[in-house]
């Protein structure tokens, strides 16, 4: 499409193409009052990526009609209606942690009673009763602990893989491979060398909270920081695996932070290419060191939602997880640019748990129920693997 302010030279152009320039503008002018969506709208029809300020621009915007507008335009052209969906389940085989990360209601000092770790036979008896419901996945994280040996690890691993060879092991977080570098003494190279060849599968995003300085060092000053999260997502990549990217809003961190932190992961992207999904996590403040706070609220986790999926141009795939935002918002989110809600989830009541927003801590969904929220908001379910393959229905 041509545009009139964009003409040298009229004399070049048809009339009937300058004519349909001017009524393109004329519907940019009514799309939305924000002047400045509207140049954002033309830049993501060219096909242009948008920048840092853009991203704020889209944030600070009160059109929340027009913002989800040019966020589910996206997400339509890549997806159509598919929401992907998957069966899941939450494996957290400790809740020990020496970090003391301000945002997090989970974890516990070794000497605390209700401290926890999973023998491996435990975890193999909670994968069974995963497996046996139809999970495709196990994600596996838990705290920084020095009371496990790394071969635990490697042990769980392969012998996971010996009884179920075809669940996917969604496992450790870049902050978990940061702390084996430095407490095992190894080379990052071979803590992911050593824990693929047990049976590793892919990482989630988790731990990524968010990279800027000093928002990160005064919530979570004793992990690694985001350039050290980042490099090490380049080498989970590097080494053949696909990895998940997180980014924890609605506690201290300002606009500004949030969008440095998409901007950060686009760039990685760029660089190393193995990220297949982004997974904003409103906090949850409950139980927590931040327990004042009041957490995001649905304006704001829609928001973040469709900047993220405007900004991510280099990301396939945005997810609302339900866990966080409960459903009502997750399927709001479906319409404001993402196209995965994350899975049935089923855990033992541990991490997830503590940070459900759904009535009474409910940390569960049946697949039907799951499909049902996907296709009450008007789209397509897909039972998707990790790594978005689609789960054929079974006939008969
Ligand atoms: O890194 C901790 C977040 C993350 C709170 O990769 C909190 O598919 C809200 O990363 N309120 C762990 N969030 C979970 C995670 C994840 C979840 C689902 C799917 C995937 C994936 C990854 O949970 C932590 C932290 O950012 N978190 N405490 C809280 N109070």
């Amino acid at each position: 499409m041509i545009r009139p302010d964009s003409v040298q030279n009229f004399e070049e152009y048809p009339r009937w193409q300058l004519l349909a320039g001017v009524r393109e503008i004329e519907i940019r002018m009514r799309f939305s009052f924000d002047s400045k969506l509207q140049d954002i709208a033309f830049k993501i029809e060219d096909g242009e990526r948008l920048s840092f300020e853009d991203g704020v621009a889209l944030y600070n915007t009160s059109d929340l009609n027009a913002l989800g507008k040019l966020a589910d335009s996206v997400r339509r052209q890549k997806h159509g209606l598919t929401t992907y969906y998957n069966v899941n389940r939450h494996f957290n085989h400790t809740n020990i942690c020496v970090a003391d990360c301000k945002f997090c209601g989970f974890y516990r000092r070794a000497r605390q009673e209700d401290s926890y770790t999973y023998s491996i036979e435990e975890g193999v008896e909670i994968a069974r009763n995963a497996v046996a419901e139809g999970a495709t996945e196990l994600h596996i994280v838990g705290g920084l602990t020095t009371k496990l040996p790394f071969s635990y690890y490697t042990d769980l691993f392969s012998t996971l893989k010996r009884e179920f060879p075809k669940l996917h092991l969604k496992a450790l977080t870049m902050v978990e491979l940061d702390f084996f570098a430095r407490f095992y003494k190894m080379s990052d190279e071979d803590v992911i060398e050593q824990l693929k060849a047990a049976g590793m599968d892919s990482c989630p995003g988790g731990g990524a909270e968010i990279f800027a300085e000093p928002t990160r060092s005064r919530i979570c000053d004793h992990k690694c920081d985001g350039s050290r999260w980042l490099e090490l997502a380049g080498k989970v990549h590097k080494a053949g695996l696909k990895t998940n990217a997180t980014m924890l809003y609605g506690h201290i961190e300002t606009i500004e932070d949030r969008v440095d932190h998409v901007v950060k992961l686009r760039e990685q992207q760029d660089a190393t290419g193995g990220f297949q999904c982004f997974i904003p996590l409103a906090f949850y403040p409950p139980g927590t060191a931040l327990s004042t706070l009041p957490g995001p609220d649905a304006i704001d986790n829609l928001k973040t939602i469709a900047v993220s999926r405007l900004m991510l141009d280099n990301f396939d795939h945005v997810k609302a997880y339900w866990v966080m935002l409960g459903k009502p918002t997750t399927q709001m989110a479906l319409h404001f640019g993402a196209n995965d809600v994350d899975g049935t989830i089923t855990d033992g009541g541990e991490l997830t748990h503590a940070y459900s927003v759904e009535e009474g801590g409910e940390s569960k969904m049946t697949k039907a129920e799951l499909i049902t929220m996907i296709e009450r908001a008007g789209f397509e379910s897909v039972e998707r693997d990790t790594v978005y393959n689609r789960v054929e229905k079974v006939v008969g």
